[in-house]
C-alpha cells in the first residue's frame, strides 16, 4: 500500500517547512499592536504578539499538531511509522467515528 508511504512524505516535509518557517519568524520580530489575552490559543500561535497569525506563525503551530499526530501514530515509539501503524491508526479512527 502506497498513501502510508506517500503520508509519511508529506509530514516530513511539512516539519520541515514548519522549522524553517519558524526560524525566519524569530528573526522578524514586529511592533506589537493589541495584545490578546496571554492564555488564550490566538496568543499562542501569534509568537510575536503583533495582534495577527501570519503564514509563518500558522505553519508552526501546525507543526506541533503533526508532532503529536506522528507520536499518536508511532505506536513502539522508534521514530518510523510503518504500515501496520498507519493501518491500526485508520482502523481506531473508523471504528471511533461509528461509536
Ligand atoms: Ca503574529
Ligand atoms: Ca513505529
Amino acid at each position: 500500500m502506497r498513501r502510508a508511504g506517500v503520508l509519511v512524505g508529506v509530514l516530513i516535509a511539512a516539519m520541515s517547512i514548519a522549522k524553517l518557517a519558524y526560524a525566519e519568524e524569530a528573526q522578524s520580530a514586529a511592533a506589537p499592536e493589541e495584545k490578546p489575552h496571554p492564555q488564550s490559543p490566538f496568543a499562542e500561535i501569534d509568537t510575536n504578539g503583533d495582534g495577527k497569525i501570519d503564514y509563518n506563525e500558522f505553519l508552526a503551530a501546525h507543526e506541533k499538531k503533526i508532532e503529536m499526530r506522528f507520536k499518536a501514530l508511532d505506536t513502539n515509539g522508534d521514530g518510523f511509522l510503518t504500515q501496520d501503524e498507519t493501518m491500526a491508526a485508520k482502523e481506531r479512527h473508523q471504528s471511533a467515528s461509528k461509536q
